[in-house]
Parts: structure tokens; C-alpha cells; sequence
């Protein structure tokens, strides 16, 4: 793959986040994607929301697959560990890494194609496990990378660019995501970094599998008349829910907002999501509710955006299966071997 690396040369005067990291401690390399691509403003985001949340680079891996989607965690977080896999396979890698060693933040990043084609399987899958994971899919409902094929996520009735129109239904993952149980859904827009960067931050902080829904325009082969992936319509069907104006951590909320326009969702880990409300009647712990919301909207051409859904007291696959504590590469040879008397009462037990 071609990068080019950037150079360490910066202005002293950067502003510095708690570990003394500035912007570009959590930058990559400089981004070869077409100019105006909406992937590269939701790099911007991840790269913001990283800083913002003051997280040591290397305790993060980002995973990806095959797409231009997939290409960008080059371009960002150069000093964290990294998996560029097979087209549509990020999923497994993550969990076998997500269980190898739980320390870590898993960013899985994606494309339509990847996730929603060849890797459906797999993108259900991580989800239904509910692995500790930020699930990112950037959405252009095209296969960018081979020049602009229709993918499963482009609308049924929607043109190409050369005025081909689509006659398959769309898969929403958003919709499948809330169907086989993740705990925290959102969607937003790569044209909309104010709505995205908190969303990630949430996701970050979540325990469990967060998915996160991305609309980010192609410039070179979807941004038309035509395509409802194109930076006019998402802008004009744009229908956001709520807000996450800021994520609190553990410090005390002092923020004045009129009573009933502000829900306040304590996390598992007493961390705090402050979200405003847009639409009064929408409720983001009714899973049932967002689907019917979501997809009578998407009925009407509308796209919802923000906090879809969110499960405060969630739990994760480590939980779920038990497993020890410690990253396995920590335990020692007593843990990992535990001796003939133990294997005895094991094969005993499967008599
Ligand atoms: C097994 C396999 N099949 C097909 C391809 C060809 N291929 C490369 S990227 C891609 C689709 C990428 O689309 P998407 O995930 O939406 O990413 P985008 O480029 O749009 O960001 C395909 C079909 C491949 N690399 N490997
Ligand atoms: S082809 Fe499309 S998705 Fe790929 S870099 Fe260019 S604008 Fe982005
Ligand atoms: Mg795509």
C-alpha cells in the first residue's frame, strides 16, 4: 500500500490534551484518497475524539478490511497497533484479538461493501457476540475502491452516476445492528463532525458492541443528482434525533439546560452521556421503537442521525463467556497449565 508519512516538525504552541499528546501524536500518514472523500472527515473525527479523551495511542487497535473505507486507519492513530485484513473479515480478526487480550480499544473500521456484501456474515456475527468493540461502517453505498459499483446499502430506485438505476432492495445495517442486539447504534454523516466526534466518544466508552453508521459521500463515483449518498441529499434529509453535546467522564454535571430537553445515560463504568433531545418523543432505550422510527423515515426518503440506541448496563462477550481477566499473553505456565489432576476432573466431567 502507498503512504506518505508525514513530518514530525510542529508548531510548539499545540494544544496539549491530560497525557501531554497533541493532535498529531494521534494523526497517520498523509491520506491518498481523493480530495473532498467523506472518509477522510470521519479520520478527522476519530482523530479528534481520541485526543479529546486523552487515550495513550497504544492502547488502541484498529482493524479494517478491503475498500477505501478500510485504507484510512493509515491515515490515522500512526502510533497504534493495526490490522489491515481479508475484504470482509475484520470481524473475526477483531474478536480473536478482542479475546486475546481485553485491554485494548478495538476500532473496527469498514465500508459498505465490506461489511454489508462479502462480509455480512461476519458483520452480524461480531454484533450478535456483543464484542467490546467501535464498530465504524463509513457508508457511501458504493464499492468506491473498483470504481463505483452499487453496494447492498445503496436505495432501491437510486442512479449511478452514469444514470444506471437501482433495482435491489437496500439492507440497512443499522437496522440489523439493533436486530441481532447491539448496545449502543448511532448514525451520522462525515459532513457532520460536531454530530460525529461525540458519537465516537460514546462508542469509545461503551461496553459491549457500539455500531456506528456513517453516510460518507463518494466524490468520484456518488455525489449526484440521483444517489441518496450525495452531500445535498444527506444534508437535505437529514433527520436528527438528539445530540450528544458532550461526554462527561466521571466529573459532575454543570452544564443548565431546561428541564425534560437533556437525558443524562450513567454507563457501566459511571461515565456519563449527556444527550439533547431534538425530537421529544424519541427514546433511545426502546430498541423496538428506533427500528419502527428508523425505517418509517427511511419509508419517507428521510435519514435519521444521532444516539439511535443505547443500553447502559450492558455487557460484553468477555462477560458473557467468563474469561479471565488478564490479556492471555500475561498468564503464566500454572494458569495455562493446570496440572493432570485438574484434566482428569475435566474429562471426567464429559463422561
Ligand atoms: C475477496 C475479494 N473480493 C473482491 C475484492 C474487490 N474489492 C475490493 S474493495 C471492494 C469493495 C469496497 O467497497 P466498500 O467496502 O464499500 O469500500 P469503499 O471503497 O466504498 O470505501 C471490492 C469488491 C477483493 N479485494 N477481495
Ligand atoms: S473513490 Fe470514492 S470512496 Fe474512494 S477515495 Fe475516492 S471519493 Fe473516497
Ligand atoms: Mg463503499
Amino acid at each position: 500500500m502507498t503512504y506518505v508519512v508525514k513530518p514530525k516538525f510542529h508548531h510548539p504552541e499545540l494544544p496539549k490534551n491530560e497525557l501531554g499528546y497533541t493532535h498529531r501524536d494521534y494523526e497517520g500518514s498523509i491520506s491518498t484518497l481523493c480530495a473532498g472523500c467523506g472518509h477522510d472527515s470521519i479520520s478527522a473525527s476519530i482523530i479528534e475524539a481520541c485526543f479529546e479523551l486523552s487515550i495513550a495511542p497504544h492502547r488502541v487497535a484498529k482493524l479494517s478490511g478491503i475498500g477505501c473505507s478500510s485504507k484510512t486507519p493509515t491515515y490515522f492513530l500512526g502510533n497504534s497497533h493495526g490490522f489491515n485484513s481479508v475484504h470482509g473479515r475484520m470481524p473475526s480478526v477483531l474478536t480473536g484479538a478482542n479475546l486475546a487480550n481485553r485491554e485494548l480499544i478495538y476500532l473496527g473500521v469498514s465500508g459498505d461493501g465490506d461489511s454489508a456484501s462479502i462480509g455480512f456474515g461476519q458483520f452480524a456475527h461480531v454484533i450478535r457476540r456483543g464484542v467490546n468493540m467501535v464498530y465504524i461502517v463509513e457508508n457511501n453505498g458504493v464499492y468506491g475502491l473498483t470504481k463505483g459499483q452499487f453496494s447492498a446499502t445503496a436505495d432501491r430506485g437510486s442512479k449511478s452516476k452514469r444514470g444506471v438505476v437501482n433495482s435491489d432492495n437496500a439492507i440497512d445495517l443499522v437496522a440489523i445492528a439493533l436486530q441481532v442486539g447491539a448496545t449502543y447504534v448511532a448514525r451520522s454523516f462525515s459532513g457532520d463532525k460536531h454530530q460525529l466526534t461525540p458519537l465516537i466518544k460514546g462508542a469509545i466508552e461503551h461496553n459491549g458492541s457500539a455500531f456506528i453508521d456513517v453516510i460518507s459521500p463518494c466524490v468520484a463515483f456518488n455525489n449526484h443528482d440521483g444517489s441518496t449518498k450525495s452531500f445535498d441529499y444527506v444534508r437535505e434529509h437529514n433527520e436528527a434525533v438528539n445530540r450528544l453535546d458532550f461526554i462527561t467522564g466521571r466529573a459532575p454535571i454543570t452544564v443548565d439546560y431546561a428541564p425534560g430537553t437533556v437525558e443524562l445515560v450513567e454507563q457501566h463504568d459511571g461515565t456519563m452521556l449527556a444527550l439533547r433531545k431534538l425530537n421529544a418523543e424519541y427514546d433511545v432505550h426502546d430498541r423496538l421503537a428506533a427500528t419502527n422510527f428508523i425505517q418509517h423515515h427511511a419509508a419517507n426518503g428521510q435519514i435519521v442521525t444521532g444516539l439511535l440506541y443505547v443500553e447502559p448496563d450492558s455487557d460484553d462477550l468477555h462477560g458473557h463467556l467468563n474469561t479471565v481477566d488478564a490479556p492471555l499473553n500475561t498468564l503464566a505456565e500454572k494458569e495455562l497449565c493446570p496440572g493432570s489432576t485438574a484434566l482428569d476432573k475435566i474429562n471426567a466431567s464429559l463422561r
